[in-house]
């Protein structure tokens, strides 16, 4: 599937919210109702009134003008720059983050199939170590994808899971480490402590080759996800978000307010589904024709 096509069937539930407000046939008209659908997609409603505000100083002449200046103001509003970061020299590691259930651990073995498919060595690290069943799954995932798998047993201390992990040579050699870490433990304070010490331990062990702290969303959360993600970027120093569920999502607008709220913290991935290959890098021209739909001929 092209990277149009993946947006279209990720945003399908939310386009079908935005594209009611196209019935109109008045310009104004089209706006009001645009504006209550912004909102009901999760944009946010500061984000959606701004959205209309712009649309409307460019004065639209039909329903059309409406939704190619929507496109226009979506784009601007969007992060631009969501390239993934890797090390100059292998091994580039990527810590996935995120509260209970975002899908973490389906997204970390997305990613390492993706690579793999581009020829790159990859490693799953099962620093989930809450229950003996995410260290199951992960070995399960890491099959499917062809990455290799670092565990220790269940309860282990995460950060010597990573030291151990970071030791050993089979993992070292690998071009791209994904860690997949724990959504809870006792309490969320004890969370976020866990995790810098985890990301203290990766420095100490392997210096320099941390360049990603991924937040994974679960997308039908929608503007919910927001607080979570200021909570955790004060924490760990966010360097992009990835948004899963989007196929059972209407709420993907809250990805337009995104921008405004954590401005150094880009959206890198997207993910739509429970196989392999349903990820795609961010892409924010595919993702405006996803979420407005074609102008139609
Ligand atoms: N529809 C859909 N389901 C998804 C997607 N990503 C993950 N899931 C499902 O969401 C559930 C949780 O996913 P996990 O990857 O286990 O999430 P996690 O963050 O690792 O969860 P914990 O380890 O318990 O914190 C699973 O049932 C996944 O199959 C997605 O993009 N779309
Ligand atoms: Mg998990």
């Amino acid at each position: 599937m092209d990277i149009k096509g993946f947006f279209r069937k990720a945003l399908a539930k939310t386009q079908a919210v935005i594209r009611e407000a196209f019935g109109e046939t008045i310009p104004e008209a089209v706006l009001t109702e645009l504006e209550d659908r912004l909102i009901l997609s999760d944009a946010g409603p500061r984000t959606a009134s701004r959205i209309i505000q712009e649309i409307r100083a460019r004065k639209p002449q039909s329903p059309e003008d409406v939704r190619a200046h929507l496109k226009t103001s979506l784009l601007e509003l969007l992060p631009k720059d969501g390239s993934p970061r890797f090390c100059p020299a292998p091994p580039t590691v990527w810590f996935l983050l995120g509260t209970n259930g975002s899908g973490k651990t389906t997204t970390a073995a997305k990613l390492a199939a993706h690579y793999r498919r581009e020829n790159l060595r990859t490693a799953l690290v099962a620093a989930d170590t809450f229950r003996a069943a995410a260290i199951d799954q992960l070995r399960l995932w890491s099959e499917r994808a062809g990455a290799e798998l670092f565990a220790m047993q269940e309860g282990s201390h995460p950060s010597a899971v990573i030291f151990d992990a970071m030791s050993d040579k089979k993992i070292k050699s690998c071009d791209l480490i994904l860690v997949d870490t724990a959504g809870r433990l006792h309490t969320k304070t004890s969370l976020l402590e866990e995790l810098a010490k985890m990301a203290k331990s990766c420095e100490k062990s392997a210096p320099g080759t941390l360049v990603e702290r991924l937040l994974v969303l679960d997308g039908t959360a929608g503007q919910n996800t927001l607080a979570q993600a200021r909570i955790f970027h004060e924490a760990l120093s966010l360097t992009g978000l990835i948004v899963t569920k989007l196929d059972a999502s209407s709420k993907a607008g809250f990805l337009l307010s995104i921008g405004s709220d954590l401005k150094d913290v880009p959206v890198k991935w997207v993910a739509m589904g429970e196989s392999l290959d349903d990820i795609a890098p961010f892409d924010p021209a595919a993702f405006v024709e996803g979420l407005v739909g074609e102008t139609p001929a």
